[in-house]
């Protein structure tokens, strides 16, 4: 109910925004949203995909509920195209604690209504002005069938991938997948190819061989350093994980320790010692790409069974150029990916 309510707000908060653009502004044209907190923000330039509101929203289904992030997984559809699946991901934002967000929270502008109260002690269901405390909601649409499964909740099993699993099982397997264009990286393309999120790129280095892409990753809002959340993401295409990388990558990775941390040192002040930069594996999506985190973002893809720290990866490396190829790996998959079923059936150990 109450993720109903604040679902409400927001929709009803994009619809005021968009109500403030221009004509030309509206539509799939759109240049610019703002944000929730009044912040000024720099012109988008958006996809076809993207949306003025999730008005007529229907046949939504809770995916799944991580109550301790608040955050909750819907999948639904819009009228405009029965036949597509969308992924909505609502999510409450951390405070901003600014002075002004402050003393605008801590006002008349707050409604209060008493839950409990005893002796000192009193609760209240307090419902800030609008335009103070937003949602983060992130659109997945059209959403694929691996999309949907992502998000949904399902028992996940760790498994073993040897050397040899992966280049029988796993690699044919991705083939097949890429083949279908299930693992669609499209995305990856428009940032290197300055289509899309151009005006988020933090620092580039366009070198083909060694050269990446530094930018805000989806899942941070590019405000609070310490939730930051960045991705590098190398020019070079082909390399597809940590799996394939060997002696000869190890100018692009060196390249990419020494400039993102140059880079995120100079735009928030961040020091080595506060970040963990790593690679997944098995990723989502499989063009090359390090993730970096502040060390006090507490999240999920950090785990022992996902996370290889960028200075283990280049150290490794440095031992044994096909370290990754010989090395088994282990990792979590959800019960719905068929990969799981491919290396249950048929893996060497
Ligand atoms: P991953 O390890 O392949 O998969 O990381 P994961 O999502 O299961 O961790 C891909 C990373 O890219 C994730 O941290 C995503 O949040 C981020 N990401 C995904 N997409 C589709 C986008 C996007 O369009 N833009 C940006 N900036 N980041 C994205």
């Amino acid at each position: 109910m109450l993720c109903f309510s604040k679902a409400v707000v927001i929709v009803h908060y994009m619809s005021v925004l968009i109500s403030n653009m221009s004509e030309e502004q509206t539509g799939v044209t759109k240049k610019s949203f703002g944000d929730n907190n009044g912040h000024s923000t720099k012109r988008l330039k958006l996809s076809e995909n993207a949306r003025a509101s999730f008005e007529g929203a229907y046949d939504v289904s809770v995916l799944n509920e991580k109550r301790t992030q608040k955050a909750v997984f819907l999948q639904g559809k819009f009228p405009e195209n029965p036949e597509a699946d969308a992924v909505i991901i609502l999510e409450q934002k951390p405070f901003d604690v600014s002075p002004k967000a402050l003393s605008g929270l801590l006002s008349v502008e707050t409604e209060l209504s008493v839950d409990m109260n005893n002796d000192i002690y009193s609760t209240y269901n307090a419902i800030p002005a609008r335009g103070i405390c937003g949602l983060k909601a992130t659109l997945i649409y059209p959403a694929s069938k691996k999309h949907i499964n992502k998000y949904r909740k399902q028992d996940i099993f760790a498994i073993t991938e040897t050397g040899e699993d992966y280049q029988k099982i796993t690699l044919p397997y991705l083939e097949k997948q890429f083949s279908n264009n299930v693992f669609n990286i499209q995305w990856v393309y428009n940032i290197l190819d300055h289509k899309q999120e151009s005006e988020r790129i933090i620092f580039e280095d366009s070198d083909p061989e060694v050269g990446f892409v530094l930018l805000p990753d989806m899942k941070w809002d590019g405000k609070d350093a310490k939730s930051l959340y960045v991705i590098a993401i190398p020019h070079k295409r082909g390399i597809k994980s940590v799996r394939e990388l060997t002696g000869k990558h190890l100018p692009l990775l060196e390249n990419i320790e020494l400039k993102a941390l140059g880079a995120i040192k100079q735009k928030f002040g961040l020091d080595r010692e506060s970040l963990r930069l790593y690679f997944h594996y098995q990723p989502s999506y499989y063009h090359l790409h390090v993730h970096i985190t502040h060390i006090e973002l507490d999240i999920p893809g950090t785990s022992v069974l996902r996370a290889h720290l960028l200075y283990d990866v280049i150290e490794n490396i440095k031992l044994k150029s096909d370290y990754y190829q010989q090395k088994s790996f282990s990792f979590t998959l959800v019960q719905n990916d068929p990969l799981l079923e491919e290396l249950r059936t048929n893996r060497s150990t």
